[in-house]
């Protein structure tokens, strides 16, 4: 076919390029291949809910607390459910872990279990559902450690360095997959009409000329020295840069989306008031993990402050950790400051 056809030279859709991919790597046996489609397919599903979310049925609270003493959203309880129904059963996972719960999620005794773990968090910035704001999934995928058996804390507990694959979808004007499996990072927009995602932003790289910086600025006189001046750097106080736009959605997959594609950086630092002291808000496992390995597969960087996000050994599941990520001269900027003035 050829556009005189009005046909588009090529449309390469996330199952194509997955494979595509996995063609690159001979010894690869195809789990992983499948392990992302399943991931897309609990995307579309998600979607057509978060679609749908102003509608009296599914807007609202359960009542419930999750772990993390927030109140769960009827949303957050269908997407989580959404991604472990999909896949508890496909005998490609050995656990799963979910923002939404304490422990490890087995796999039923009934099925087989996998080569590889994943966590997952089901509708981050889901604070946002009733506004109409973006919102979206993050996911990580391990290779077990253990042999063989149900997954264990040892087969979550591994630094960032340690992924195989991590992603995110978004739900905003329209959804979109990205991904990266250590091969570049790829954007893939759902066509709603074919229900397919189709891929729309090939080899994404943070542009070299930084745009935004996205950060609750409302907490400023809370943050350490360090960080107040590196707020003060970002927005050009000190001449020595152009000053960067602030834009925060409050939505962490929305500003790290549109700061991976424009440039810039996205921070959550740690806040005097809380009551994890050193940790500040975001999850390292759910969260700051996946997107820095992103981050660096488009040639930026992601950082706690002192080190690398990437070299963090996590020692819980549900541990918190400071964030800046974006432009690598950017986040190097931030550890300065950080060192110097604490
Ligand atoms: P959540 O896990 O309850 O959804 O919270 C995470 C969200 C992130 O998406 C976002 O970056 C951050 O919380 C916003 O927090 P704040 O309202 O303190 O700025």
């Amino acid at each position: 076919m050829n556009s005189q056809n009005n046909y588009p030279a090529q449309i390469t859709t996330i199952e194509r390029h997955i494979l595509d991919e996995q063609r690159h790597h001979p010894e690869a046996t195809g789990v992983l291949t499948q392990l992302l489609y399943d991931i897309a397919l609990a995307g579309k599903v998600i979607a057509s809910k978060t679609t749908r979310a102003g509608l009296a049925e599914i807007l609202g609270r359960t009542d419930e607390i999750n772990i993390q003493g927030e109140e769960v959203q009827k949303l957050d309880h269908l997407a989580d459910l959404t991604i472990y129904r999909l896949n508890d059963h496909t005998g490609r996972l050995a656990a799963l872990a979910s923002e939404e719960h304490e422990g490890i999620l087995a796999i039923p005794e009934q099925y087989p279990t996998g080569k590889y773990v994943m966590l997952y968090d089901p509708l981050d910035g889901s604070a946002n559902i009733d506004y109409n704001i973006p919102v979206g999934t993050i996911f990580s995928i391990f290779h077990r450690i253990t042999e063989s058996g149900p997954g264990t804390m040892e087969d979550m507990l591994q630094p960032g360095r340690n992924l195989v694959a991590s992603g995110y979808i978004s739900y905003g004007s329209s959804t979109m997959l990205v991904y990266t499996t250590g091969e570049g990072v790829h954007g893939f927009t759902l066509d709603p009409t074919v229900g397919e995602f189709l891929l729309s932003h090939p080899h994404i790289k943070i542009p070299d000329n930084p745009r935004y910086f996205s950060a609750n600025t409302g907490y400023v006189t809370y943050w350490s020295e360090g960080v107040r001046r590196y707020t003060d750097y970002v927005q050009g106080v000190d001449g020595s840069i152009m000053g960067l736009s602030l834009r925060y959605v409050g939505s962490l997959v929305a500003d790290f989306h549109r700061n991976l594609l424009s440039g810039g950086v996205f921070y959550y630092a740690v806040d005097s008031r809380d009551s994890n002291k050193d940790s500040g808000k975001l999850r390292l496992l759910y969260e700051a993990a996946p997107l820095a390995f992103i981050a660096e597969q488009a040639g930026g960087y992601a950082s706690d402050g002192t080190q690398s996000i990437m070299d963090i050994i996590p020692v819980s599941l549900h541990q918190r950790t400071p964030l800046f990520i974006g432009n690598r001269p950017l986040v190097e900027k931030a550890e300065e400051l950080i060192s110097k003035f604490g």
